[in-house]
């Protein structure tokens, strides 16, 4: 989602903070975020772009490689075995907000993390690896030329709030708020916390599905699975570029310049690719929820056609309430059971 969009579901979850919660959340949310997850959302998107937080770029999504439209799927051990992925990024920071060994400033970034990337869990190209979370497919959105993804984490998103819900963060969160405690929405919230365990681990939770193990006489590099490239720690493969169709690394001229830059994006995934992050049952769940739409209303609409006005728009809106309604309502639901041990 966009800062519009991150901050509604921020709002959103102010409302619903039991006590300890909130006095956690005004305690380490300082004045510059106004001690509001609303103005907080957006911390994670403000700084991956800088060189000390570049290692968080990618864990604002998962490459679900299923094949959306036709087929939808999310599965940890396919889609995040490098732990470098909004799945494990919640279960790290979910663990690592608690720990009171950690100082002032980790603890603000573990909250801020979870602030945010309990948000983008809920945006159906966030948790698939089509055409890059649909960043590659060309779309119009109010006449102007974007691309897929834009149009949903903002082109539609900013279009609906200034149409029909007072144009600001706050004033659509209060109308969602005003839904979920009287309205369309107040019959679902339970179910929408369904899977409300902050602890309980995916091995535990039976969820996990083995992936089937490729033959070994077409070894293929999986887009997101780890390679050993010449004695070298494992590495992602998506930094490793070519180097899997049948390339030997000396027989690459680039080879020395690719392993430098490996070497230094795994220092900067820090804690990333460390096997101590346990995956969580529920970050699973939700993608898995949130994925389903890729095989709805997501990928509906021909070439060329306008996504944020007509048909398309039109089915694009009820998801885009419902999604940030619902992940503002789990993210207060998930700190009033860390914090207050309740939902
Ligand atoms: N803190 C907290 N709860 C946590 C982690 C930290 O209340 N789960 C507080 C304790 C300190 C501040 O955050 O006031 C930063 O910790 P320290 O003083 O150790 O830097
Ligand atoms: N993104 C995604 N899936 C990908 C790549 C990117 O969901 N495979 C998201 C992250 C940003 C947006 O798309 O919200 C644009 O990404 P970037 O800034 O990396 O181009
Ligand atoms: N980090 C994190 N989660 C972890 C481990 C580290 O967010 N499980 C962050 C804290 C620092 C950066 O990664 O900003 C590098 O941490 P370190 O120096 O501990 O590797
Ligand atoms: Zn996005
Ligand atoms: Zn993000």
């Amino acid at each position: 989602w966009g800062a519009l969009g991150h901050q509604t579901i921020g709002f959103v979850a102010q409302e619903f903070l039991a006590p300890n919660a909130a006095a956690f959340v005004q305690k380490h949310l300082n004045s510059t975020f106004n001690h509001s997850l609303g103005t907080a959302a957006t911390w994670a998107d403000d700084v991956k772009g800088e060189t000390a937080f570049k290692w968080s770029a990618n864990l604002h999504f998962v490459d679900a490689e299923d094949s959306a439209p036709d087929s939808c799927s999310v599965e940890e051990e396919r889609d995040c075995s490098t732990n470098i992925c909004i799945l494990a990024a919640i279960a790290n920071y979910t663990a690592r907000v608690v720990d009171t060994s950690l100082n002032s400033e980790q603890t603000f970034e573990a909250l801020a993390f979870i602030d945010h990337f309990l948000g983008d869990i809920g945006q159906p190209l966030h948790v698939e690896a089509v055409a890059a979370g649909g960043n590659d497919i060309s779309a119009v959105c109010g006449g102007s030329k974007t691309n897929l993804h834009a149009t949903w984490d903002t082109g539609m998103v900013t279009k609906h709030v200034s149409l029909s819900h007072g144009g600001t963060s706050q004033s659509y969160a209060a109308d969602l708020v005003q839904e979920i405690k009287t309205g369309s929405f107040s019959s679902l919230t339970s179910s929408w916390l369904e899977c409300s365990s902050t602890t309980e681990t995916l091995s535990q939770s039976g969820l996990q599905r083995r992936f089937e193990q490729r033959s070994p006489e077409t070894p293929t590099i999986p887009r997101r699975g780890l390679v050993e490239v010449s004695g070298l720690p494992f590495v992602p493969s998506d930094t490793v570029g070519n180097l899997g169709n049948g390339l030997k690394p000396k027989q690459s001229g680039g080879i020395k310049r690719d392993i430098n830059k490996i070497l230094q994006l795994s220092k900067r995934a820090g804690g990333f690719d460390d096997s101590t992050i346990v995956p969580l049952e529920c970050p699973l769940v939700w993608a898995r929820e949130t994925n389903a739409f890729d095989c709805t209303v997501v990928f509906d609409f021909e070439q060329g056609q306008d996504l944020c006005t007509g048909t398309y728009f039109n089915n694009a809106i009820p998801v885009i309430d419902l999604q940030l309604a619902k992940q503002g309502f789990r993210l207060a639901a998930w700190l009033n059971v860390l914090f207050d041990g309740e939902t």
